[in-house]
């Protein structure tokens, strides 16, 4: 079993879960060299990558998207069936409710009309289960401070557990802006959440945190000029799933699998939630392409990579339990390793004890170069603060 490719699908909920969803679906298919009709663009037939992970061919051999699309208001998910990718979706993987109301920013309307719309998710779920011939696990996007993606997201969470016990969940959940002392934009929104962790800590194998605190400091940081609307701040996040996924989709070595990716990270089950950085931030950065192996580590470690605000503060009592480095590119694997002795010699990151951290090499296309680092806090929950 271990050279079949794993099979994942991508259910999107809410807003943001779509927006998100659609960034990472443009760049899969840049990274696949796929049309934005499905058609293959690329003449060289004997690429190595596994494009069934996250697609499946239709008849006409156009690749279609494993994904699902759901929402409780309209306005999204038909701003994606009109744009240059129309074609690109099954358009009977698309879930809108009939009311179109959305949940109005309430987890409990969202849970409701998750509970209610159950059926038609679950035919949509099932029917693409059986479309795949390996499925190893479910892939969710969602928010957890709105009313689509925290509530019906949830119930999904629950159900998915119940009706496929042996997949995987890995979800990408975007965490509010929150700042210390000062409250939230939208007064729910920190109920939302907590009612919304509860099921992450509960349900899904693991859990990456997108914390849009620190996407906007971060694109406000790298790209002062671009006020760091949604549309940029996705592509960072589109950046971090093709970088997490990339393993999967453009195997080296390793023939790697989901499995191998979430295991080490999210050992003990109510730690797994994962947080991750990247370099180069700035898109073709080439004084960055031509440090080695040890620089791109050490920059990655840095609190400012980190897509996460609550990172390493000095003084508080968290550490990092396990890391895990995806790196791209031409790269040496003995540099990696030495790089890697280095890196845990030195101690300069709060580790606890003997902690395990890995690097895994993706044979990646040259326009993909780029790396990704996922590591895992942290000693308590705690780290994820809601005022
Ligand atoms: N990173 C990112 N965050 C987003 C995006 N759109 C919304 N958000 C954040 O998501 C949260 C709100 O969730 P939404 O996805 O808009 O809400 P929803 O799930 O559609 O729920 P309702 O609209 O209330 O039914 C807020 O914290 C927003 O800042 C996006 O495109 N990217
Ligand atoms: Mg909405």
């Amino acid at each position: 079993m271990t050279d079949m490719p794993s099979e994942i699908i991508a259910v999107q909920f809410g807003q943001c879960g779509n927006q998100i969803g659609d960034a990472f679906w443009r760049a899969l298919c840049a990274e696949h060299g796929i049309a934005s009709n499905g058609v293959p663009i690329q003449s060289d037939l004997d690429a190595k990558d596994l494009k069934r992970v996250f697609f499946y061919q239709a008849d006409d051999e156009r690749y279609v998207p494993r994904a699902v699309l759901v929402d409780l208001e309209p306005r999204v998910i038909n701003g994606i069936i009109t744009s240059d990718y129309r074609t690109l979706y099954n358009m009977e993987n698309i879930f809108m409710s009939k009311s179109g109301g959305g949940a109005g920013n309430n987890f409990a309307s969202g849970y409701k009309q998750g509970r209610e719309a159950q059926e038609a998710l679950f035919d949509i779920l099932e029917r693409e289960a059986e479309n795949s011939d390996y499925l190893e696990g479910f892939m969710l996007c969602h928010a957890i401070a709105g009313g689509t993606g925290s509530g019906m997201g949830s119930h999904a969470l629950e159900k998915i557990s119940d009706r496929f016990p042996k997949k995987l969940v890995q979800t990408y959940s975007v965490f509010p802006v929150m700042k210390k002392g000062e409250a939230s934009d939208v007064v729910v929104q920190p109920y939302n959440s907590i009612l919304t962790l509860a099921r992450l800590i509960e349900h899904p194998n693991c859990v990456v945190v997108l914390d849009n605190t620190a996407l906007h400091r971060i694109a406000s940081e790298n790209a002062p000029d671009s006020n760091s609307s949604f549309s940029h701040i996705n592509s960072m996040v589109s950046r971090i799933m093709c970088a997490s996924t990339a393993t999967l989709r453009f195997p080296g070595a390793m023939n790697t699998r989901l499995i191998n990716l979430i295991a080490p990270l999210a050992a003990y089950p109510p730690m797994r939630f994962i947080q991750t950085g990247f370099t180069p931030l700035r898109e073709g950065d080439t004084t960055v392409m031509k440090t080695s192996v040890g620089d791109v580590l050490r920059r990655l470690l840095q609190p400012k990579s980190m897509m996460s605000s609550a990172v390493m503060e000095k003084g508080v009592d968290h550490c990092m339990l396990s890391a895990l480095a995806i790196l791209q590119g031409r790269i040496d694997p003995t540099e990696i390793y030495s790089s890697l002795a280095k890196i845990k010699e030195r101690r300069d990151i709060n580790f606890q004890e003997d902690p395990d951290i890995m690097a895994m090499l993706s044979d990646a296309v040259e326009r993909v170069r780029e790396t990704v680092q996922t590591y895992r806090n942290a000693t308590k929950p705690d780290f994820i603060e809601i005022n």
